[in-house]
């Protein structure tokens, strides 16, 4: 096919069967009521040529298995097949990859970073390397590039992604069964990467890049024109640079924009700003607590002291602003103390919607490496799992089964204890 042609392109995430079981949240394993666009190949489909028919597919949020995704894909019959790959969903990709008939058949996403070589094997004819792939996904298209790419897209030089590939209104929040309540809430993301290095992470290799804040305000604008009520900045971490956040609040304000906002960060910020968020319309901060003591904090070199989680929360409430905090359980440095207390003090800081997981040795993440080396784990289940990944692979648990469960009872009585709904929420 000549490059002048237009093409019938198909981007999709991947269906959940055959993931890899982990144990984080631990009651909730398929979360279903909450519904997220798919920001990434959404932003693919915004910034390639319109010359081409694009088809967005979203078997994660629609609840398709692998034979109903292989067989929409193949209804379709694209030119070109473009797959979205979280790791843990390994297994679906080499399975759609084996039964589709595209002749050109592309992998991008979180596993293509550090995976390229195995998904090539696994009858990739591309993958694509990098946090942003825009601009080398389009080259691509053109000259059916093959091999692996590697991507450097600036977050500047491209469109954000526009919504209307698909149904908005499914992907709008229910008003039942939900954390919390937000009108028509639509996440957008304002920056990408994040300078921590906490030991549970599987990003450690993003550079942080910053949209401009006249593009952040222009798509914010956007989502209230299609719908959206309340925003939801669903970045790594949107709060950690002052002049990105007084940008954002600058133009907001220069525009008379008073949408309901919210966003994803760190209690490290700068906390003269919080005023001014919450005069602005921002109702709710999602942050890492992860947990309320130093030496747990420290196991997990999370960038972060007790003081900082206690400033940040009477600083937020004064102003209004609900916190969603999230925990993490299971730290090998927990003591039954630590976790007694812990519905206390989750309360006395006022920490509105505590969010409990369970501490899970991701692949390349510094904990697993640690469980490795430290001898908890005797061979790499990992590097073994990759090479040949089984559908709904469970990694043994590292401190052993009893731990295990006692662990898993311990959350999900402080789930019941705060009467969390059952979704997981980001
Ligand atoms: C927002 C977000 C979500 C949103 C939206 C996802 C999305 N963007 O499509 C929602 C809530 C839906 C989500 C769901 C999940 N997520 Co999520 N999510 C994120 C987060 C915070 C930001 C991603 C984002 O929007 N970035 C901005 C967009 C533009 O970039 P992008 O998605 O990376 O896409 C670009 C490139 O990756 C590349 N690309 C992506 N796909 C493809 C496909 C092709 C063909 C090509 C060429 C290129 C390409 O090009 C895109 C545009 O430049 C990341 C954290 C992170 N650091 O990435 C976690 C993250 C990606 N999520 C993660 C996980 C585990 C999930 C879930 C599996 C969770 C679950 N329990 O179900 C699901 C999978 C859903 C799916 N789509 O299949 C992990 C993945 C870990 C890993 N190594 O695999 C991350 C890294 C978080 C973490 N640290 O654990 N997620």
């Amino acid at each position: 096919m000549g490059e002048k042609e237009s093409k019938k392109i198909l981007l999709t995430t991947m269906p959940t069967e055959g993931e890899f079981v982990n144990w984080t949240t631990p009651k909730f394993f398929t979360p279903n009521t909450v519904k997220y666009m798919p920001l990434g190949i959404l932003s693919l489909a915004t910034n390639l040529s319109e010359k081409h028919e694009i088809i967005i597919l979203d078997p994660s949020s629609r609840g398709y298995n692998i034979e109903e995704t292989i067989e929409e894909i193949e209804k379709e019959n694209p030119d070109v097949l473009g797959l979205s790959v979280p790791t843990r969903r390994v297994y679906a990709m080499n399975e759609i990859l084996k039964k589709t008939s595209s002749i050109y058949k592309v992998v991008g996403g979180p596993h293509a970073t550090y995976y390229a070589d195995q998904i090539l094997k696994a009858r990739a004819d591309a993958v694509f390397v990098g946090s942003l792939a825009d601009l080398e996904f389009k080259e691509a298209v053109e000259k059916e590039v093959k091999g692996i790419v590697r991507c450097n897209t600036k977050i500047n030089e491209i469109k954000f992604p526009k919504r209307d590939f698909l149904d908005i209104e499914y992907y709008f929040p229910p008003s039942e069964g939900v954390l919390f309540q937000a009108e028509n809430r639509m996440p957008m993301f304002s920056s990408i990467g994040c300078p921590n290095k906490c030991v549970f992470c599987n990003v450690q290799l993003k550079r942080i890049q910053y949209k401009k804040p006249q593009t952040v305000v222009d798509e914010m604008e956007y989502l209230y024109s299609i719908g959206c009520r309340s925003v939801h900045i669903l970045d790594d971490n949107f709060n950690i640079r002052s002049s990105h956040l007084n940008g954002i609040l600058d133009e907001m304000e220069d525009k008379g924009l008073n949408i309901e906002w919210s966003g994803r960060g760190q209690v490290k910020m700068n906390l003269n700003l919080i005023e001014r968020l919450s005069f602005n319309n921002f109702k709710r901060i999602h942050v890492g607590i992860e947990a309320l003591d130093d030496d747990i904090l420290r196991f997990l070199n999370k960038n972060q002291t007790i003081q900082d989680i206690e400033k940040f929360c009477e600083i937020t409430n004064k102003n209004n602003i609900d916190i969603l905090g999230y925990f993490i359980l299971g730290n090998p440095v927990e003591t039954d103390k630590y976790r007694s207390k812990l519905p206390e003090r989750i309360r006395e800081l006022g920490i509105k919607y505590p969010f409990f997981n369970i501490l899970f040795p991701e692949p390349n993440t510094p904990y697993y490496t640690q469980l490795l080396n430290e001898g908890f784990y005797k061979k790499d289940y990992w590097g073994e799992y990759m090479r040949r990944p089984t559908p709904y692979f469970e990694i043994p648990y590292p401190y052993g089964e009893k731990r295990k469960q006692e662990v898993i009872t311990y959350t999900n009585e402080l789930i019941e204890n705060f009467k969390q709904e059952p979704e997981m929420d980001l």
